[in-house]
């Protein structure tokens, strides 16, 4: 009884929100902020998405019909199998101009039909309302030139609105409308209803009939040579001040030419002022750079909904189901892949946050302060965002459930850092200064709590020790038990986890936070008993001879984690009967019992120390890491540094028998970047390794520059990871525009403030 109680109460603990002011209740979240991020492209899942930030919006998208193998296919939601040769933004600029509430907005289609097999393109816009409102159908869709009413509606938030079409080629337009509120189905139901009128007419046709009360209107535009297509809403269209002749005028045709051009331009000029001042990258290179930034900025996504979170081990609900949900909440972030993960990552947003702060502080701080709204009540934050139906339409069933035991790298801090640092001060505004201490100063109970999750439920057994917790001891199956929560899965720990490890990763990740939290304080002149322990704190982190005495291996000068390890380990095939069938399965055999030792394997987890500047310059340990970076056989590779060296018992080793290696070798942009970071700090401090340091980070900076650059060009997209060997081919999910996306502050030689 009293357990059940005590477990009950954890759990609903688990679901509340921290008792703390919200982040996005701030006034500068309100007002002209608010509407000039109304409207955006906030549907990084689909190939053209539309929608507002509000949790019931409507929301406006493309499709079109393409031929694969003979056959055709609809493209709407991003897919690697669709086989673009390229998609994605080349430049993006994500904020809006207001004109009544959240502003009208245009979309041009240039379409040319050259490449189509029949020799006509079909192109499917689509409007729809998710709160289930009715849209009207124009009175009348003609062939015709000149501007034409498509649709009509009302919505709470922008009041009465129209949708207009104009070109000035001869288009034939079809339509088709229906009533649904699940929206993560639309290319179905456009699918069904063109391969059902396909079979009666022969033609690849929207019936042009509606539902009664559609609530999604579908307009179909066929082209047989080329066609430029302007889209126009017009919010608050009840205003007749100026006219909507006007307003139509300004956002098509020659007005709508000039704009974008002037928009382009602009984009250009900031994107040189932000990240190129220098004139440091070639011309080549400059626009790979901007495609990088605009797929990062254009793949920000404003998503609505529940986490599924999960239910201690043994406890179902009356229904069934093994979890509990979270309380419904937006989520604004930027998303790593809009192919693959088009959805937030609580690590990965550290990463997009270094490169957008710098861009536009605003979206930052609203990008931030979202995710500072996701802190439980005991001060954790769910790692995977897994918000509405068309998210959780991309999951598979065994990544949905959130565990409120696991953690994931704090790296919001490592952009908060910057703000907070003062080293920065000097290129805001006095405006955007007063907004980030505001931002700061209601931020800071809330990365407290964070802070104090981390420190309460990831310590180790000895104080100023840390492991990531939740990992499975009890696995056959894993060569090396997974660590998710760390960010690197399947990155080689301890073989047998147990609460005597530690993480060498975690501690520094630790410390991060604790001087983050420290300069924070030191911002706003904050000096209290809680502040003073946080520098102790931070004091003890940095302090050298205990980082040693825990991690270094004194041999190689490498940083390693410490548990329950043996390196003699192997995965062996069984044949299992079951039922009738036979089954092979795969169990984990130790050769040699574990104990208690450094965990040797070098890799990205042996650099951490080093990448957030923990070694004193002067220390022969830097030299040692200078040796595991530069050396061929361990990390260096021409295309950046390999996550794990090759002399380790698990490089690319497969992990069970269906995961392939994925942090056991290829290179990763955000731990190189961190690398690099490091590299560069080093080259400017004193001491005996200061030119060794600064040769080191040339080389890899240019390596890594040459290979997304090529890469690019030779494919048309960034990747999740880069293979070490077969000449640093592009690996993983494509269309990764996440982290990779650092690339720009690579180019810019921009790193973040992690040294005091
Ligand atoms: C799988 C498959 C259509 C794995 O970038 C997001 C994360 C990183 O945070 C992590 O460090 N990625 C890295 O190791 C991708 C994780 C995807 C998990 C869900 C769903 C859907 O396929």
């Amino acid at each position: 009884e009293a357990e059940g109680a005590a477990t009950l109460r954890t759990v609903m603990r688990s679901i509340t929100p921290l008792p703390a002011p919200r982040m996005m209740d701030l006034p500068q979240f309100q007002g002209d902020h608010k509407e000039s991020l109304y409207w955006g492209t906030y549907r990084p899942n689909v190939y053209l998405g539309i929608r507002s930030r509000t949790p019931l919006s409507l929301i406006a998208g493309l499709m079109w019909i393409g031929l694969k193998n003979g056959q055709y296919f609809l493209r709407h939601v991003c897919q690697d199998s669709d086989e673009l040769s390229s998609y994605g933004w080349t430049a993006h600029n994500e904020k809006g101009e207001g004109s009544g509430y959240g502003g009208d907005w245009a979309v041009r289609l240039d379409a040319n039909s050259e490449r189509s097999s029949d020799g006509t393109t079909h192109l499917f816009f689509y409007i729809a309302d998710e709160q289930g409102k009715l849209i009207a159908m124009g009175s009348h869709v003609p062939s015709s030139r000149g501007p034409v009413l498509l649709a009509s509606g009302s919505h709470e938030e922008i009041g009465d609105w129209e949708l207009y079409l104009r070109s000035e080629d001869n288009l034939e337009i079809h339509r088709a409308g229906f009533k649904s509120t699940s929206m993560h189905n639309l290319s179905d139901l456009v699918q069904q209803a063109v391969a059902t009128n396909a079979m009666q007419t022969g033609n690849l046709n929207l019936p042009d009939m509606t539902e009664d009360s559609s609530n999604i209107m579908i307009y179909q535009v066929s082209i047989k040579t080329t066609a430029q297509i302007d889209i126009v809403f017009l919010s608050g269209s009840a205003s007749k001040n100026p006219t909507i002749e006007d307003r139509i005028s300004k956002l098509t045709g020659p007005m709508l030419s000039t704009r974008l051009e002037s928009k382009r331009k602009e984009f250009d000029e900031r994107y040189d002022k932000i990240f190129n001042a220098n004139n440091k990258i070639d011309s080549k290179e400059l626009s790979v750079g901007r495609a990088a930034l605009s797929n990062l900025l254009g793949g920000i996504g404003y998503f609505y909904g529940q986490s599924k979170i999960a239910l201690p081990k043994g406890f179902t609900q009356k229904n069934g189901d093994k979890y509990i949900p979270y309380w419904p909440a937006a989520l604004y972030t930027a998303v790593p892949s809009r192919s693959f993960f088009p959805r937030g990552f609580l690590w990965d947003e550290g990463f997009h946050q270094l490169v957008i702060w710098r861009w536009d502080v605003h979206i930052s701080m609203d990008i931030i302060g979202h995710w500072l709204d996701l802190l439980n009540s005991d001060g954790w934050i769910p790692r995977e965002q897994i918000l509405g139906a068309e998210a959780l339409s991309k999951v598979p069933e065994e990544f949905v459930l959130q565990y409120p035991s696991n953690g994931n790298p704090p790296t919001l801090f490592l952009a908060i850092r910057d703000f907070a640092s003062g080293i920065h001060a000097k290129q805001f505004s006095d405006d955007e200064a007063k907004k980030i201490s505001t931002f700061l100063e209601r931020a800071y109970i809330r990365l407290n709590s964070w802070f104090q999750w981390f420190n309460s439920t990831q310590s180790g057994k000895y104080e100023g020790t840390f492991y990531w917790h939740g990992r499975d001891n009890t696995t056959t199956r894993e060569l090396n038990p997974k660590t998710l929560t760390s960010g690197l899965d399947d990155y080689p720990r301890a073989s047998h986890p147990n609460d005597e490890e530690r993480h060498v990763d975690l501690r520094c990740w630790m410390l991060l936070a604790t001087n983050c939290i420290r300069s924070i304080a030191e911002f706003l002149k904050m000096d209290s008993a809680l502040e003073k322990d946080y520098y102790k704190m931070s004091n003890q982190l940095s302090d050298f001879g205990t980082l040693n005495k825990f991690h270094l291996d004194d041999k190689t000068g490498a940083y390693f984690d410490y548990g329950n390890h043996t390196e003699k380990v192997r995965l062996r095939w069984y044949d299992v009967q079951d039922k009738d069938t036979m089954r092979r399965e795969l169990l984990r055999e130790t050769l040699q019992p574990p104990q208690l030792q450094l965990v040797p394997h070098v890799g990205y987890v042996s650099l951490f120390p080093f990448m957030m500047g923990a070694i004193p310059p002067e220390s022969w340990v830097l030299d040692k890491q200078l040796d595991l970076i530069s050396n061929t056989s361990i990390l260096w590779t021409d295309y950046g540094l390999r996550s794990l060296s090759r002399t380790s018992s698990v490089y690319m080793k497969r992990n069970t028998e269906h995961d392939p290696p994925y942090w056991r070798g290829a290179i990763w942009i955000n731990m190189n970047y961190m690398t690099l970071s490091a590299l560069h700090h080093y080259a400017h401090e004193d001491g005996p390794y200061k030119v060794r340091a600064g040769e080191l980070y040339d080389k890899l900076r240019s390596n890594l520059i040459r290979n997304i650059v090529q890469n690019y060009h030779e494919t048309g997209f960034f990747w999740e990871n880069y293979d070490q060997k077969n000449k640093g081919k592009g690996k993983g999910a494509r269309s990764f525009t996440g982290w990779t996306s650092l690339l720009v502050l690579i180019m810019a030689e921009s790193y973040p403030t992690l040294h005091r």
